[in-house]
């Protein structure tokens, strides 16, 4: 549990919560005696400007056990600067001009997973902990991207098989935890991953299963037995914090806060109903249970994801730092629309969905001028993003003889930023557990390098780089952007 720290220091603390500003508001319930009902893997901004808030709701209005012990597994800085506050955080709300801030109590027990792996795995046995749920990103699933598999010679798990109770990797933090719960008999429970992953419940299942066999076939078959794995579609656009956020927190609060979040007042949380056991009434904020989340999950992904990727690339390349500056740039609007014109015969949504509404919060959202969402945060992982939020609508689009231009320009832009130089010849900062290959690919003419980038199978599979449509679009999207560069692309288009 979190210890009160010396309130000496200007700090958010549980001692300064009575002498915040009135209009800042805070949880109705008393932080310090919320037992953990939890655990969070991956204890990023998204987590702490999403599931946190709806779980503080959800106990604001039904009351109930469910503060998370929340564990980062790369790095310690964010669950150090919540350890010091006592686990409290600022949530702010944007909208252009407007603003409302909120202290979010839920973090009980912020853990870094390396320093302390037992504490993790006790927590995911203990038989309070009725959820896991996962906010890590793509990369962190060890799978190939292309099929959903668990890579079983990926080097993270190879080194968490030969040592369970140091388990660094997520599957292998999981399975470690599911492993002690078994053995100490608290029964079921559900893992809720709210990553951006195509089927991301039954895709966690397929990875944490394979994980679970490959170190005692009993093992999984328990896990098939006991743990559930709703699918979920969550939506909120959450970038990283910035350092005149934080000034500008300390100024609306009095003191410091390190730990917190900046966001749009959009959000969804969409739950497919696969509970084995309680769960917070997380529709108290907003959250809504379904029956099949894969419609609204694709819906989000080859939408909001999509149009963010293409923005993402060809924006970065056209000198525009955030989403908010690109999608007012000539073009980058109008591009959008004609790559959501291409997705939506792929979308599976019934009459539920409004559309046009959809897509015109869509571009109210991009345009957030308080958000500064950069466009080279998105570029991150591209190898992880683009298979389900370009290619699966591409593959669906192929099949059917329909347009697919704007889908293999977006393709072609990240081909472009895999290049690792800017159009001015900077060198770009790219992130992505495959960039040795993209670096290896450099050279040559861009059909040349179109060629060698589709051959990695990871990514595209072994069917789209024989398929003749795909491979001209995507490299004549290429030769363009590399001959009039990526403005002047997106004017044009
Ligand atoms: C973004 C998402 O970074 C990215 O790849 O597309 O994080 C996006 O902001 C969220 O999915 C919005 O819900």
């Amino acid at each position: 549990m979190i210890k009160t720290s010396p309130s000496a220091s200007a700090r958010l603390s549980r001692t300064k919560l009575p002498s915040l500003p009135r209009a800042i508001r805070r949880p109705r319930f008393d932080p310090a005696r919320l037992g953990i009902g939890i655990v969070h893997l991956g204890c990023g901004a998204f987590h702490r400007g999403h599931q946190a808030i709806y779980t503080q709701e959800a106990i604001d209005e039904a009351g109930g056990d469910w503060g998370i012990a929340s564990v980062s597994l790369k790095t310690s800085e964010v669950v150090d600067r919540v350890a010091a506050q006592d686990g409290l955080y600022t949530a702010l709300m944007r909208d252009g001009a407007r603003s409302d801030a909120c202290i979010i109590a839920t973090l009980r027990e912020p853990l870094f997973a390396p320093r302390d792996p037992g504490a993790v795995i006790a927590r995911i046995a203990a038989s309070n902990t009725k959820i896991v749920t996962i906010t890590a990103t793509e990369k962190a699933y060890c799978h190939d991207p292309a099929s959903g598999t668990l890579i079983e010679t990926h080097p993270d798990i190879v080194r968490d098989i030969a040592s369970l109770d140091r388990a660094a990797s997520m599957p292998g933090i999981l399975v470690a935890g599911l492993r002690a719960r078994r053995a100490s008999g608290p029964g079921p429970l559900t893992v809720v991953s709210c990553d951006n992953l195509p089927n991301n419940g039954a895709t966690t299942a397929k990875i944490i299963g394979r994980l679970g066999e490959m170190i005692e076939p009993a093992l999984a078959r328990w896990i098939d037995d006991q743990v559930g794995f709703p699918s979920t579609m969550v939506d909120r656009i959450v970038p990283a914090t910035t350092s005149s956020d934080v000034a500008e927190i300390r100024t609306m609060l009095g003191v410091d806060d390190d730990a917190a979040v900046v966001f749009e007042p959009y959000r969804q949380w969409v739950i497919e109903n696969d509970f084995r056991a309680a769960r917070p009434l997380w529709e108290a904020g907003g959250a809504t249970i379904v029956l099949d989340v894969a419609p609204h999950e694709e819906m989000k992904l080859r939408l909001l994801n999509a149009s963010h990727s293409l923005i993402a690339y060809l924006g970065y390349l056209a000198g525009h730092e955030h989403v908010c500056d690109a999608i007012v740039a000539p073009g980058f609007a109008r591009l959008a629309e004609k790559l959501w014109d291409e997705a939506v015969p792929t979308l599976r949504v019934g009459d539920g969905a409004d559309m046009p509404a959809y897509r015109a919060a869509l571009l109210r959202r991009f345009a957030n001028p308080a958000i500064k969402h950069r466009t080279w945060q998105i570029a991150m992982d591209g190898s992880q993003k683009l298979p389900q939020r370009l290619l699966a609508p591409i593959r669906a689009n192929l099949a059917a003889g329909r347009p697919i231009a704007t889908a293999a320009l977006a393709v072609a832009a990240w081909m472009r930023y895999a290049r690792g130089v800017d159009e001015k010849g900077r060198a770009i900062d790219i992130r992505d557990p495959l960039a040795a290959q993209f670096v290896a690919m450099r050279e040559g003419t861009p059909s040349e390098r179109a060629r060698k980038l589709l051959g990695i199978g990871a990514i595209f599979g072994d069917d789209l780089p024989r398929d003749s449509r795909f491979v001209a679009a995507v490299t004549a999207a290429l030769e363009a952007i590399e001959t009039r560069g990526a403005a002047s692309v997106a004017r044009d288009s």
